[in-house]
């Protein structure tokens, strides 16, 4: 039975063409800064993002952290969506490890949030109150259904942050996506934060790692934060060299994922039983509900799973399937008919 995996797109696997970089990869000790791929990864996501330096992390969480570290003190406040990643996903890291402490505030349902109430958040000087030293974005929102956030947006939040002294983190691991879905060149999504972090994992297929971009000076103080936390990987040259492949082959396809997800939530849309809003479908995550009173979210799972089609309940009645490499349009098919016949039964 073909099996189809929509829990995630870190679920891709590596192309053959990733495979043989990975194995004619020059490499060196990266702790030396020897490493020449991991250089050649670095210096091309710098540029990349129009940044002036970059870093191979192993993963988002520890390119999200790693900057956070870098950015913050024990006892500072960062202010955060109530539904990123780095705040509900990364184990309470920032806290656990930094001492450093989030502050939520509300995200859209487009990822965004608002100005005003970043504006609100953000401490005046008062003896009792922790400082507040940075400010999150994510693009794209996954748990804001995929969204992209527009460069006006990101520019907007970053200007009111500067002129209060403040900088922003952008967690990009979807960057690409919303390069993709916007139509627009990264450097637009990214020119005015401070720290941009970016998966190679996900989408774009390549195994391992994430890349941290900013300043010179401040990847160097990133760098050090990375060492602290274990993250210096010696010949991680076969890390990087998949990751080239990634940036220069698997970027532009991500249109296919998109669409692929469009056709998705089209067809969820017709079967009974289920609820989603096709407006909500930006990029390549999906989002819907079983309708009050139908089978259960972990029922309707282990009956896909019997079906060949692997996805993640995210509530009682609410689901996430994400297209990506591994999906095609036929697998989009198999999953609709999964689905339709499992409804179809149960009522
Ligand atoms: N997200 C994973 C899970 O952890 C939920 C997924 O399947 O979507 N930022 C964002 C916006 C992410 O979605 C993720 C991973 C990360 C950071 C962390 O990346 P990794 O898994 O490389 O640590």
């Amino acid at each position: 039975m073909r099996i189809v995996d929509l829990r995630s797109d870190t679920v891709t696997l590596p192309t053959e063409e990733m495979r043989d970089a990975m194995r004619s990869a020059e490499l060196g000790d990266d702790v030396f800064r020897e490493d020449p791929t991991i250089n050649r990864l670095q210096d091309i996501s710098a540029e990349l993002m129009g940044k002036e330096a970059a870093l191979l992390v192993s993963s988002g969480t520890m390119g999200n952290l790693v900057c956070v570290l870098t950015h913050c003190e024990r006892g500072e406040e960062v202010i955060i969506g109530d539904k990123s990643h780095m705040f509900l996903n990364e184990c309470g890291s920032m806290s656990a490890v930094g001492g450093v402490h989030p502050h939520t505030v509300l995200n859209q349902p487009d990822g965004t949030i608002r100005l005003e109430d970043i504006k609100a958040a953000i401490r005046g000087d008062n003896d009792h109150w922790p400082r507040t030293r940075l400010i999150c974005l994510e693009n794209t929102h996954n748990r804001c259904y995929g969204a992209p956030l527009q460069p006006e947006y990101v520019a907007s939040v970053c200007e009111m942050a500067h002129e209060r002294g403040l900088p922003v983190h952008l967690d990009g691991a979807r960057i690409f996506n919303a390069v993709v879905a916007l139509d627009v060149d990264v450097k637009d999504l990214v020119r005015h934060v401070d720290s941009v972090s970016f998966c190679l994992s996900k989408g774009l297929s390549a195994p391992v790692g994430s890349v941290v971009c900013g300043t010179r000076e401040f990847i160097a103080e990133a760098r050090r934060n990375r060492k602290l936390l274990g993250g210096g990987m010696r010949q991680a040259g076969i890390v990087a060299a998949p990751g080239i492949v990634a940036l220069g082959k698997m970027v532009k396809r991500l249109a296919d994922d998109h669409e692929n997800a469009r056709r998705l939530a089209e067809g969820i849309a017709g079967i009974s039983g289920l609820l989603i809003d096709p407006d909500k479908v930006y990029t390549n995550i999906v989002y819907f509900e079983i309708e009050n009173g139908r089978i259960g979210a972990d029922e309707l799972v282990a009956r896909l799973a019997d079906k060949g089609i692997r996805t993640l309940s995210t509530g009682p009645r609410r689901f996430r399937m994400v297209t990506h490499y591994g999906v095609g349009s036929d697998d989009i098919e198999q999953t609709l008919k999964a689905l339709k016949s499992i409804m179809e039964q149960e009522v």
